[in-house]
């Protein structure tokens, strides 16, 4: 396969201004009529004309009206050229493809009988030849036409003109979308489905027509994705100023999606995962996602759509900005300073469970990758999470106004157009009169910086040194880093845990200083420093790094005690966990005498029951790191030791804080109708972590308070957490109850991907039990939920038994990548990165992993997909 360098970017030969769209839908042969004119772009000093086109009949092509011999042009791979075009012409294509066998479901595709489309990233070239780069925009005119009784409702990008009656049974729908576009932008639908509808004010007064398609029946699990949609546009408008476009806006649910969803303009198709939800099949976690990913695709509207990509190298750009987008939205909408910090937390979670070691690993990869060998490998955590944690620093360091200063000088300069990560850079700098240029590296270099700091208090001069000192891994193609510029967010806390008031450069500063470091070691010198402090430091984690602390137990049980910003008082318990965990894994092989201090009980005990604290903050500070968070702590891993060290600290904690749990577990019921809000809802988080660490030490009574609960709770947040609760206490009611479960909710493919998940999950699933499930009736690899619920789970979300020594995991993970990726490349490369990480895991696991990959590397008929993500894993 070839890679891709960023480095070559040259413009389109020509571009595109308008284009007419014809399909004939039909599952087994839809036939694309596209006109298209065309101009030579005077940028370019290309003269070929460039058409991408992939897994498609070529019928006719015709252009200024002439049909072209096969002398006239030429195919190679899926690049189609045109020689001696001149300046201006039309182009006439008519081409064929299969949407029922399409299971990549990339293009145009069926899912249940119905059609959808997913183009982003090169998904137009599988319906139509095209200048398939983002670079590339034009106005689209699509005609659908279908067979009325089957696919009554006919759906594209931008205002429905025209409709009617073709009289064999048949009917159309005229779209036109006003606004420029990329291909990977279109949509349609052609579908059997119904929907909820709602007009909108707009800040501008227009009324704006709101629409939520779904199956018939899954009309009850509409409101909360409708409700999201009503929040986004109005924050949107209060926070940006940037208003819906469009006099219509649609959200289309389908089961089958590679992604979780997409902004298609005007058109946003989304996984049912992220759209439906009522409290009798949806989990707080699931509404937390919907309103996100709503808010998501909304907000791309102008980050993305309006202001889209130059190339996929500058993916970023739209994502990076648009997850942080979402996640100012998030923390808004629960309006308080924990909910925010709580949200805050979250995204470092994810960061240190997915975002490090994918920055640590072979697939490690700038913000803005140099190359790529398949670009849906790239859409990563890393140019999403990291992105966006980019995007948060630049606010950081200008501050809320500034950033908006920003933003509109962005959309000033570049509405309608395509564009690259240092225009959004230029448009911050520029706005605010700052110099950003050094804060280019976050976007060149990969890997995750290491911070460091040593601090010196001088008595008799009442001033505190703080040195900072920064580092960064090589990483593949990168052995030597420069220094970043990273805000580093300090706070200094004296003896009573009370923020000091700050004073550096003979300025007062607060009591939070944001310190840009810009250099490989720098030192900022507090005065008037009246006692040793306690330095909290990273501050609401205002930069992605690591920071290696030297805290002391006591200084972190200080800053676990008093520390005025929630993250990282959050920080402070994690790290105090941490260490104990690192201990008890380099115990656990070898001691079956496991023990944990007084001091660290005590601390969880002072945190679970400090009322003055929100149910939703204490639960994130009782959480452990999980075992993949310890795993990267380690330079050999040892998957069962990391798991019996976990384990062995919750069960500690279940038993050792039994009647406090018990208390917390009565007295944060949530009676009453289920709301999805975030007191409701961290309240169930506390009391279902109650539930789960008191049945990691199961005893009758905390197996019937998870029975209990799983039999009786009106919403599924508590019926699967007992339910898990059960399963994880090895239970011998788990079993019936699994069954019960099925039983009720066998109709509902999201409740059911929940149920294979939470056995592909559990410790008790060895690899005999996930291969019956695999045979089970429902379960059906063509799915990508499913697929994932199942297998991914199990080769992600399962580390104890994925690692069985035998490496029979790793076999299975071998047989499915190379299963999954005949039908969908995207899924399978998904898949395969399970096995980013072996080099770190024991000699013995080590070989068998490498055995597993080649088995795959050899493999004669391989996706670019699965073959770029094995060789970097071998390489
Ligand atoms: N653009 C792909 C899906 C998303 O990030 O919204
Ligand atoms: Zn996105």
């Amino acid at each position: 396969p070839q890679t891709i360098y960023r480095s070559d970017y040259t413009p389109p030969s020509y571009l595109v201004d308008t284009v007419e769209l014809g399909f004939d839908l039909d599952p087994a042969r839809t036939v694309v009529a596209n006109r298209m004119t065309i101009r030579r772009n005077p940028d370019s000093a290309q003269r070929e004309i460039e058409l991408y086109g992939e897994d498609i009949e070529l019928v006719a092509l015709r252009m200024n009206g002439r049909e072209l011999q096969e002398r006239d042009y030429a195919i190679n791979g899926s690049m189609l050229t045109i020689p001696n075009a001149p300046e201006e012409a039309v182009l006439e294509i008519e081409t064929v493809c299969v949407p029922e066998q399409n299971t990549t479901l990339s293009g145009l595709y069926t899912s249940n009988g119905n059609f959808f489309t997913q183009c982003e990233a090169e998904g137009f070239r599988r319906i139509t030849y095209f200048p398939d780069r983002p670079d590339v925009m034009a106005v689209y005119t699509v005609m659908l036409r279908a067979d009325k009784e089957r696919y009554p409702v006919l759906l594209g990008n931008g205002n429905l003109v025209e409709e009617g009656d073709l009289g064999d049974g048949r009917h159309y729908a005229k779209w036109e979308d006003p606004f420029k576009k990329p291909s990977y932008l279109f949509a349609l639908v052609a579908a059997r489905l119904v929907c909820q509808e709602e007009t909108f004010r707009l800040a501008d007064g227009r009324d704006a027509l709101l629409q939520v398609w779904v199956e018939e029946g899954n009309l009850d699990k509409t409101d909360y994705a409708m409700q999201s949609l009503k929040h986004s546009i109005r924050w949107d408008e209060e926070r940006y100023g940037l208003e819906l476009d469009l006099d219509r806006f649609m959200i289309v649910a389908t089961s089958d999606f590679n992604m979780g969803a997409m902004e298609n303009k005007g058109l946003n198709i989304f996984n049912t995962k992220f759209v439906l939800a009522n409290p009798r099949v949806a989990t707080d976690i699931d509404f937390q996602g919907i309103e996100a990913v709503v808010a998501h695709e909304y907000f791309h509207n102008w980050t993305g759509n309006r202001v889209t990509c130059r190339d996929w190298f500058q993916l970023s750009l739209k994502e990076g900005l648009t997850v942080f987008r979402d996640q100012e939205f998030t923390a808004d909408m629960i309006g308080t300073d924990t909910g925010r910090a709580v949200t805050r937390i979250d995204q470092v979670r994810t960061l240190r469970q997915a975002q490090f070691p994918e920055d640590a690993g072979p697939m490690a990869h700038p913000v803005r990758p140099d190359s790529f060998v398949e670009i849906n490998n790239f859409y990563t955590v890393t140019v999403y999470e990291k992105g966006a944690e980019v995007v948060r620093m630049y606010q950081t360091l200008l501050g809320v106004e500034g950033f908006r200063k920003g933003m509109d000088l962005y959309f000033q300069r570049h509405d309608g157009q395509a564009v690259t990560c240092d225009d959004f850079r230029l448009a911050m700098a520029d706005a605010n009169g700052r110099d950003l240029t050094q804060f280019e590296r976050w976007y060149d270099q990969a890997g995750t910086p290491v911070l460091r700091f040593e601090a010196r208090y001088d008595e008799g001069a009442q001033t505190y040194g703080i040195t900072l000192y920064q580092s960064c891994p090589p990483t593949p193609g990168q052995p030597e880093k420069r220094p970043f510029h990273i805000p580093v967010a300090v706070g200094l806390l004296d003896r009573e845990g009370r923020d000091m008031p700050l004073t550096l450069d003979g300025k007062d500063v607060g009591t939070t200083v944001v310190l840009e470091l810009t250099q490989a070691e720098q030192t900022f010198v507090f005065t008037g420093v009246k006692e040793q402090p306690v330095p909290s430091v990273l501050r609401d984690f205002s930069a992605p790094v690591i920071l290696q602390h030297g805290y002391s137990d006591s200084d972190l049980l200080h800053l676990f005690s008093f520390d005025s910003d929630p993250v990282n008082r959050w920080e402070a318990g994690q790290r105090l966990a941490m260490g104990r965990l690192l201990k008890l894994t380099g115990e656990a092989p070898v001691s079956s005498r496991l023990s944990l201090d007084d001091t660290f009980i005590d601390a969880m005990r002072k945190m679970l029951t400090d009322e003055s604290l929100d149910p939703a903050f204490r639960e994130q500070a009782l959480l452990l790191p999980t075992e993949t968070m310890i795993a990267e702590q380690l330079e050999v891993v040892d998957p069962l030791a990391v798991h019996m060290a976990r384990q062995f600290m919750r069960a500690n904690i279940g038993a050792r804080l039994r009647s406090e749990l018990l208390a917390q577990y009565e007295a944060n019921q949530t009676p009453g109708a289920y709301s999805p809000d975030a007191i409701s809802s961290g309240k169930r988080a506390l009391k279902n972590l109650a539930l789960s660490y008191l049945n990691a030490a199961p005893d009758e009574e905390t197996v019937a308070l998870a029975l209990r609960q799983c039999q009786q709770a009106d919403n599924m947040t508590d019926r699967a957490a007992a339910l898990n609760a059960l399963i994880h206490a090895r239970a011998p009611q788990a079993e019936a109850e699994l069954a019960r479960f099925y039983e009720e909710f066998q109709d509902e493919a999201l409740v059911v991907d929940k149920w294979f998940a939470m056995q592909a999950s559990a410790p008790t699933t060895d690899i005999a039990k996930v291969r019956e499930l695999m045979r089970h009736p429902a379960f059906n690899l063509r799915n990508p939920n499913r697929a994932r619920s199942l297998v991914a789970t199990y080769c992600m979300n399962n580390p104890v038994e994925f690692h069985a020594p035998n490496g029979s995991g790793y076999l299975f993970w071998a047989e499915h990548v190379t299963l999954l990726d005949a039908l969908n490349p995207q899924v399978a490369a998904r898949l395969a990165r399970a096995m980013d990480r072996w080099r770190r895991y024991t000699p013995a696991l080590q070989q068998h992993m490498k055995t597993a990959l080649q088995q795959v590397a050899g493999q004669q008929r391989l996706s670019n997909d699965v073959r770029e993500i094995v060789t970097k894993a071998l390489a």
